[in-house]
């Protein structure tokens, strides 16, 4: 039995079931096992196997009272994944969907997304099944406070900071650290993704999708190339994909659609800076804001419907896991696509990633694409720390940056015989910094 089939068949009787995790664990071991059983340190620690388990599960009921004052239950989860080199870190997620298969998966991503910022912040990921949909303004309230009584246990400023993810933004953290300060008489910097006027960070919001966008011209330089109009294949319409799509236009790009759980609005044109400005802008007064875009600038709505059919250069995934599978993945080939980016986590299925890779396409994973988000959360950290604050041009510098040095990092470990594998870059470069730490701290 080789290395990796020992380790699979171990942590497929570890968790069994639970497929994202799996696939997660998957898709960095293989890129990591010979950098493992080169090294007689790993080995000794057993590092690949301990990087595989979380540290801590918690698992928690949220029990709360709708507007009709009923009774409704949920389920929550913080996954405190590895704590090796910083605090726990990572994002909060509410949909119907949110399971511990998927709270696992994204809470070991973190891990190795967090190291590759070369922060000291570890890696965790939190959330519950309440979907936010149809709900009052006071109901999410009440909600995130009911979380948050369950939740404050657990975290700290300097023990666990967590932050926003699908469905959970800037109204939420708010709601949230109401919460937090409420019951420990305590200014802290426990959350990020805080509004600007108590303790938030300029660019925090935008920091995700920005930087998906600076790691694509990051990648074009690498080629020689440039951004300017390149025909731009956006899924998503939240946070991630509204601010990648403003972006990409604003640097001189042609972004042709946006999507939602209900279908894509395509936009052969190319959406202009101000339609994603009133897009985001208007995002809180509407339920659906793609139908409201519609409304005012027009453009195909393909209901049910990706945007992988369309043709396009470059395709970002901004909406969630395992949206783009292998037959689209097919699909964008034919239609001559170059490059695939992650905003999301882990968007792509194994399948269609290694059709990706098989293909010569261009493919960058979320744990390198997407980190600016939590990169700009750790420097809300140190701003918050610190008491004092940086000005919105001075973060926007530092995220550019920061997305170069992942993109350096990814073709130091990534290239092979003149090749670059951005994946295989971004996993190994993550895996040292994480297996190091373990080594250095022992058993
Ligand atoms: P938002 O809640 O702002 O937006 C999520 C978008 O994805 C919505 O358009 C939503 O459509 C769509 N979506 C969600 N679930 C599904 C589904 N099951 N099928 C189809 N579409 C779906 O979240 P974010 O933009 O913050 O997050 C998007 C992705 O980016 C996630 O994978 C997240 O983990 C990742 N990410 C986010 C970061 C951040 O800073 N926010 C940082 C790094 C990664 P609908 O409204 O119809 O549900
Ligand atoms: O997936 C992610 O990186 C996030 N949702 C952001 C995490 C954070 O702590 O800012």
């Amino acid at each position: 039995m080789s290395a990796y089939d020992k380790l699979e068949d171990w942590i497929s009787k570890q968790n069994p079931g639970q497929d994202e995790y799996l696939q997660a664990i998957r898709e960095i071991a293989r890129d990591v096992i010979d950098v493992y059983e080169a090294n007689e340190s790993y080995k000794k620690y057993d590092v690949l196997r301990r990087l595989c388990m979380p540290e801590r599960i918690i698992h928690f009921t949220v029990t709360w009272l709708n507007d009709n004052q009923e009774v409704e239950i949920n389920q929550g989860w913080r996954v405190q994944h590895s704590g090796l080199i910083g605090p726990y870190k990572g994002g909060l997620r509410f949909h119907p969907t949110v399971n511990e298969s998927i709270l696992k998966f994204l809470a070991f991503e973190q891990c190795f997304k967090n190291a590759l910022t070369g922060m000291p912040i570890g890696g965790a990921k939190g959330g519950a099944d309440f979907d936010p949909r149809g709900r009052s303004e006071a109901e999410v309230m009440r909600f995130c406070q009911a979380f948050m009584i369950e939740l404050q246990h657990h975290i700290g400023p300097n023990t666990d900071v967590p932050a926003g993810d699908i469905n959970v933004g800037a109204r939420e953290i708010g709601f949230l650290y109401g919460e937090y300060r409420g019951i420990h008489n305590l200014f802290s910097g426990t959350l990020t993704g805080k509004g600007l006027s108590f303790g938030g960070s300029h660019v925090r919001t935008e920091a995700t999708g920005f930087g998906l966008i600076y790691m694509l011209r990051a990648v074009l330089a690498h080629q020689g190339k440039k951004i300017n109009g390149l025909v731009l294949g956006v899924s998503g319409a939240g946070n991630v994909a509204m601010h990648a799509a403003l972006k990409g236009i604003q640097l001189g790009a042609k972004v042709i659609s946006l999507s939602n759980s209900r279908g894509c609005l395509e936009y052969p044109e190319g959406f202009r800076e101000q339609d994603i400005e009133w897009a985001i802008d208007n995002k809180p007064d509407h339920k659906n804001v793609l139908t409201a875009l519609q409304d005012k600038i027009g453009g195909t709505w393909h209901d049910n419907k990706t945007p992988w059919h369309l043709k396009m250069d470059v395709a970002l995934p901004c909406a969630t896991q395992n949206e783009l599978d292998e037959t689209d993945a097919k699909a964008l080939m034919q239609n001559g696509v170059n490059y695939v980016l992650e905003g999301a986590n882990m968007p792509c299925t194994d399948e269609a990633r290694q059709r990706f890779e098989d293909n010569q396409i261009v493919y960058v994973p979320g744990k390198a694409a997407n980190a600016g988000g939590v990169a700009i959360s750790g420097l809300e950290m140190s701003q918050n720390a610190g008491f004092q604050r940086d000005s919105f041009d001075q973060i926007d510098e530092s995220l550019q940056q920061i997305m170069q040095t992942i993109h350096d990092q990814m073709i130091e470990d990534g290239t092979k015989d003149g090749k670059v594998n951005y994946a295989r870059g971004a996993n190994i470069a993550g895996f040292r910094r994480l297996a190091d730490a373990m080594v250095a701290q022992g058993i």
